[in-house]
């Protein structure tokens, strides 16, 4: 039993512990790889849902195919991006079904509020749900307003210019236990009880349905190509794996995810084994749906995964992310996310945009309460990427508290990093 689930609570976030100081942490420089063989036209290469044989200790490299061939340009990562995609669908996601047979929405504006009601409808069946807009009062930039879409609230602050939506993704698909909420929520009514998709995936099913519904409604007013998606905890998980799954989203914002989200699960079982409790890969699975029935079968021997979450975050590359951490909180595994987003963070550098991917990763504050010390970091994000203003988004530190554990970078990641162009 987790001792944090009392922090999910509504109102339960306030301020507690010290603050450590934080310092910058520089991540592997990016190296240059030799050009090799071409590998085979790009853009073609075959995306199994699970690899047989596969055992690897250390993380999975991003920059080898399936079949151990290496990934040399841009145009390669889409490739290997489709692979991975397809892989984590197949050992923890579940699969996500594509575009509905239908999607209508219909806006309704009053004052500085907008309720999009959206109907989809397939294979017979319908649903619908209805988020709310919050808008900025002024007058709408050139092609509409930047959105925030928050998963069940909002917990980050933003800045004013960004309307903001506030997502019912408990509703799409529950998340109240590891049996009763299984296959129950508005996605399930849709695909059916049985469909794999975990929540997390209904979840992120949901965004892309909302992001559809925004295109085809002038009216709400709502910029499509400057979206962010955030979430905190559980939320959090959710919101990565909305960034993952759903490439029209601009911005990904997961805070406080921990094991399940901005976490690798080898790592967090090696934080386990070093001495802290935290969450692992075994015990999530009995705690909630947030991944698949199937993922069950991998827990106890994750070498044969050939991914891990670096490679979950690493489907949202070259578009930008930044993630917060908590070090107060062990239970989230604070060693894991750091050498996680580390590893990830290579991909970023190979495509050319390091400062797209950010860390941040502080105590002193609840779980889920904002730190006021972060909010520059994520103003720079929310300025360059929805706002569309000139300003530096470098930023990737660690206090490094980690209960004694230590993070040895070199055990973990064991490729260079090439420039992939
Ligand atoms: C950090 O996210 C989760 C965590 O994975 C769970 O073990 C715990 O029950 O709840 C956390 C959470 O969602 O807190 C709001």
């Amino acid at each position: 039993i987790n001792p944090y689930y009392s922090q999910c609570l509504p109102g339960a976030a306030s301020s507690t512990p010290s603050t450590p100081t934080t310092t910058p942490v520089s991540t592997p420089p990016a190296t240059t790889s030799t050009p090799a063989t071409p590998t085979g036209p790009a853009g073609s290469c075959a995306t199994p849902a699970t690899i047989s044989g596969y055992n690897n200790a250390k993380l999975p490299n991003p920059f080898l195919f399936d079949d151990g061939t290496p990934v040399q340009t841009a145009e390669d990562w889409e490739c290997r991006r489709a692979q991975i995609n397809a892989l984590i669908q197949g050992y923890e996601a579940g699969a996500l079904p594509g575009k509905p047979q239908s999607v209508s929405a219909q806006f309704t504006k009053s004052g500085t509020s907008g309720t999009l009601s959206i109907t989809v409808s397939n294979g017979g069946s319908s649903i619908n749900f209805a988020p709310k807009i919050t808008f900025p009062s002024g007058t709408p930039p050139e092609g509409g307003w930047p959105l925030v879409i928050a998963y069940d609230g909002l917990s980050i602050p933003v800045p004013s210019g960004i309307a903001t939506m506030i997502y019912a993704n408990s509703d799409m698909a529950q998340q109240n236990d590891a049996s009763s909420s299984r296959g129950v929520g508005l996605f399930y009514n849709l695909y059916g009880k049985t469909a794999t998709a975990s929540a997390m995936t209904a979840w992120a099913w949901g965004v892309s349905r909302i992001i559809d519904a925004l295109e085809q409604t002038p009216a709400a007013n709502i910029n499509t190509q400057k979206i962010a998606v955030t979430g905190c905890s559980r939320d959090g998980k959710g919101a990565l794996m909305a960034g993952a799954l759903e490439p029209r989203i601009a911005l990904t914002i997961p805070q406080e995810s921990g094991s399940g989200g901005d976490a690798c699960w080898r790592l967090s079982l090696y934080e386990q084994n070093e001495g802290s409790v935290v969450q692992t890969a075994t015990e999530i699975v009995t705690e909630n749906v947030w991944f698949s029935t199937n993922f069950a079968n991998y827990v106890n021997n994750l070498n044969v995964l050939p991914f891990d979450h670096h490679l979950l975050a690493a489907l949202i590359a070259p578009r930008p992310m930044i993630s917060f951490e908590n070090t107060d909180y062990v239970w989230l595994s604070p060693l894991s996310s750091f050498g996680c987003m580390t590893a990830a963070h290579t991909v970023w550098e190979a495509l050319g945009v390091p400062d797209f991917h950010g860390f941040e990763q502080v105590g002193g504050h609840a779980h889920c309460a904002w730190p006021s010390s972060l909010t520059p970091t994520l103003n720079a994000f929310f300025d360059r990427f929805l706002l569309g203003q000139n300003v530096s988004t470098n930023y990737f530190q660690s206090n490094q508290v980690f209960n004694g554990v230590t993070w040895n970078a070199a055990q973990w990641i064991d490729w260079t990093t090439p420039t992939l162009n």
